[in-house]
């Protein structure tokens, strides 16, 4: 394939789902009939190879390649082999998008067309052979930064946009897309900037160092960044929160009602309840929204002191579920009481904040629910609303508060950049105070802004490209 063929990327798109396809060959796999597929292409030319495919229904449209940007036709799929009639593929829709004015910044178009498996593979091949090939994991956000229609923190904010499993988590991806985090940056960055250029200036002029009391003003323009760059930073921990979202572990003896509970809490008939003791074998995940933050809910096997065989092996993973929790709901059978196994539970874990000890059953009447429970019926759904509260109080402890509107950073690559650059405001301060040598200072300043820099892609690699893009959904 000559060169500007590799230039032109296609993609499929169903009912909103990806499908990862890295060859034709693999879309012989079949998948769920639906009404509509979404066909992406980008690059230059992209429009005039699609156009030798499509036959317009309105005459007036001289082909494609003289569409203007924004604009959508009516039209076919067709192929017309030398000497023969022209076969119909499907009627599909296009719509043309002309760069700089798209999302990659290039000439590119979406093509939708009936949903069936087949369909989609045959244009599929028609389009790969004429030149179009399959775009690599987020090729076409990766296509939008080098074409500057993005700097990378936007850039990340697409994949965390796709993923978001809350509402809330989609309103702070949604907030750094329109560049939040950008300003924020840019802003600090021109303040160091200024610093460097004071900084340069005495050096320029021959000097050494800052007279005594003369760095005053540096300083305190250095301690706003700082301050800034701290602000950032403490927004990380809540930025996780919402966007990866936490797990919680039902642990408890057999019979305590942990499948019921589970039930519950999902609002359906997931796991087997019985009153048969180990029932639950293997765990069961599934993921719930609770209060804004995705919580990925564990049950498990019981605990129970003589277990054999598979149920042993339904106890180790347990063990290791519980381990690996971020929290722990520990259901007690309030009909039996607690007994020994569960207050050595409790007391080996008292310390760590991580459980929250669940009294069930209620609704038989029983009294005896010891203080710092949480009192419910999993079977008849009483006290539900106290346990999501006493979860949500536990997830939010120590994650800090934000104000509405305020950029709110999730990404690791972005929090070990911005501790880079306030390790380098905070030495070039230290140094202030302590009479380092202009020339050293200029160094710490020089830190802070190639990690600045870093951070909204100013300055990149391939690689750190590559980290970043791996991670998207292909056809973002
Ligand atoms: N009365 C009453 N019975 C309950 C309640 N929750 C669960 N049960 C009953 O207790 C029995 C055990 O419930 P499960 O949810 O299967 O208990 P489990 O903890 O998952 O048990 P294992 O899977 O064996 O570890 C079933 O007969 C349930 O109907 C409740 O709130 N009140
Ligand atoms: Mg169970």
């Amino acid at each position: 394939m000559n060169g500007s063929g590799k230039n032109r990327i296609l993609f499929l798109m169903e009912n909103g789902l990806f499908y990862p396809q890295d060859s034709i060959a693999a879309l012989a796999t079949p998948w769920g009939e639906s009404a509509l597929a979404v066909i992406r292409v980008s690059g230059t030319g992209s429009l005039g190879l699609l156009d030798s495919l499509f036959r317009p229904a309105s005459p007036s449209l001289d082909g494609l390649q003289s569409a203007e940007g924004h604009t959508i036709h009516r039209g076919a799929i067709a192929v017309s082999a030398p000497g023969q009639q022209s076969e119909t593929v499907d009627e599909v829709l296009v719509a043309v998008y002309r760069g700089p004015r798209s999302f990659t910044g290039e000439d590119g178009a979406e093509v939708f067309c009936h949903g069936s498996p087949l369909i989609v593979r045959r244009v599929l091949g028609l389009l790969a052979e004429r030149g179009f090939r399959f775009a690599g994991p987020g090729e076409f956000t990766l296509r939008a930064f080098l074409n500057g229609k993005l700097d990378l923190t936007q850039a990340e904010a697409v994949n965390e946009l796709v993923r978001a499993k809350s509402d809330r988590a989609r309103a702070i991806a949604l907030n750094r897309l329109s560049g939040a985090i950008e300003q924020t940056i840019e802003r600090i960055k021109q303040t160091v900037v200024r610093l460097s250029a004071a900084i340069e200036l005495g050096l320029d002029y021959g000097e050494d160092e800052i007279e005594a009391g003369d760095g005053l003003a540096e300083d305190r323009e250095a301690a706003r960044c700082q301050e800034e760059l701290e602000r950032l930073l403490a927004t990380y921990r809540i930025g996780r929160l919402y966007q990866e979202g936490i797990s919680v572990v039902l642990a408890g003896r057999t019979n305590s009602g942990k499948s019921t509970l589970f039930n519950r809490m999902l609002r359906e008939d997931r796991a087997i309840v019985s009153e048969v003791h180990g029932t639950t074998r293997d765990y069961l995940e599934a993921v719930v929204i609770l209060e804004e933050v995705p919580i990925r809910l564990y049950d498990t096997a019981g605990f129970r002191e003589r277990a054999e065989g598979v149920e042993a092996e339904g106890m180790r993973r347990t063990d290791s579920i519980v381990a690996n929790a971020d929290l722990i709901l520990y259901l007690v059978d309030g009909e039996t009481g607690l007994t020994d196994q569960d207050r050595e539970f409790l007391r080996a874990r008292a310390g760590a904040g991580r459980t929250i000890p669940v009294w069930n059953k209620i609704d038989t009447g029983q009294t005896g629910c010891p203080e710092g429970f949480v009192a419910v019926s999993a079977r008849e759904g009483r006290g539900l609303e106290s346990l999501s509260r006493r979860i949500a109080e536990k997830v939010l402890e120590g994650a800090g508060s934000v104000d509405a509107g305020e950029p709110i950073i999730d990404s690791l690559r972005q929090k070990g950049l911005l501790e880079r650059a306030l390790a380098g405001i905070r030495d070039f301060r230290a140094g202030l105070s302590g009479g380092q040598p202009l020339d050293v200072l200029a160094v710490d300043l020089k830190e802070a802004l190639d990690a600045l820099g870093e951070i909204t892609g100013e300055v990149t690699s391939q690689d750190i490209l590559n980290q970043i893009f791996s991670r998207f959904c292909v056809g973002k």
